[in-house]
């Protein structure tokens, strides 16, 4: 379950591996056992204006779970400040909890650049959406859709038309995209957090009921997508 197995998948992580290669100085760094990661931003907590303690709380959690499952896959929460916030609550937790830091850490860089600057090979990324699915809007939805190029913009079209609260689309990214190319990233999984912020659309209102259950949501369905290129 846990292993990318079928000759598909082999066939392109073998082209993969050849273009990531080429990269550049960071090519010693790949993993060597090439564990399938997935490398994924704090949902909702910048530009949606979520409360950082409670989303630390629900990644740790949700992220104990999915690893539970998949014991052949690693999660990486990324964020491009060392003064991330974020970053800190998340690793504090991941202390307290001894979790296996190995399959789950915090990265600074930003998510387009993962291998090419941090030389940290991640199969899928994750994309802190808006519900049009609309490149721009600033934040690391703007950054993903810029460096995919407008390759992202039409397999993500030709998959799903709209996002709502708490779901993750799944969308392949055609390999003549630069993030294939460069990064080595075939997947791309966007996801719709709860949002709090009341100049954007589905404004809780500071219910948190509501936020964290869909909050929840959110990264159940980002892990079931990446537990689904798997296999
Ligand atoms: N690499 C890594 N992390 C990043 C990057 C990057 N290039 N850019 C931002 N972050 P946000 P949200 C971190 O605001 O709160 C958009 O306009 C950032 O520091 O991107 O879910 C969409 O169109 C933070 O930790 O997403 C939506 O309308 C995290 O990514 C709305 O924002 C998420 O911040 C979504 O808001």
């Amino acid at each position: 379950l846990s292993s990318i197995s079928d000759t598909d998948n082999l066939e392109t992580k073998e082209v993969e591996r050849q273009e990531v290669g080429s990269a550049g100085s960071h090519a010693n760094q790949v993993c060597p056992d090439d564990i399938p990661t997935l490398a994924f931003p704090s949902i909702s907590t910048s530009d949606f204006q979520f409360n950082l303690e409670k989303a630390a709380d629900i990644i740790v959690e949700q992220v104990a779970e999915f690893l539970n499952k998949f014991r052949n896959a690693r999660l990486v929460l990324v964020d491009l400040s060392h003064k991330s916030k974020i970053l800190s609550l998340v690793k504090a937790r991941i202390a307290e909890k001894n979790m296996d830091t190995q399959k789950f850490f915090t990265h600074v860089g930003d998510i387009t650049h993962l291998y090419s600057r941090g030389g940290l090979r991640c199969n899928a990324i994750a994309n802190a959406a808006n519900w049009r699915l609309k490149p721009g809007g600033g934040g690391v939805n703007a950054a993903i859709f810029n460096a995919a190029g407008p390759e992202l913009e039409s397999a993500t079209k030709d998959k799903v038309k709209s996002l709502s609260p708490g779901n993750a689309a799944v969308v392949p990214l055609p390999s003549s995209s630069p993030l294939f190319t460069r990064e080595g990233v075939t997947h791309v999984i966007h996801v719709l957090g709860p949002n709090m912020n009341p100049q954007r659309p589905n404004y809780l209102n500071n219910d948190y009921n509501k936020g964290c259950k869909i909050l929840q949501d959110a990264y159940t369905s980002l892990f079931d997508g990446f537990a689904s290129i798997l296999r």
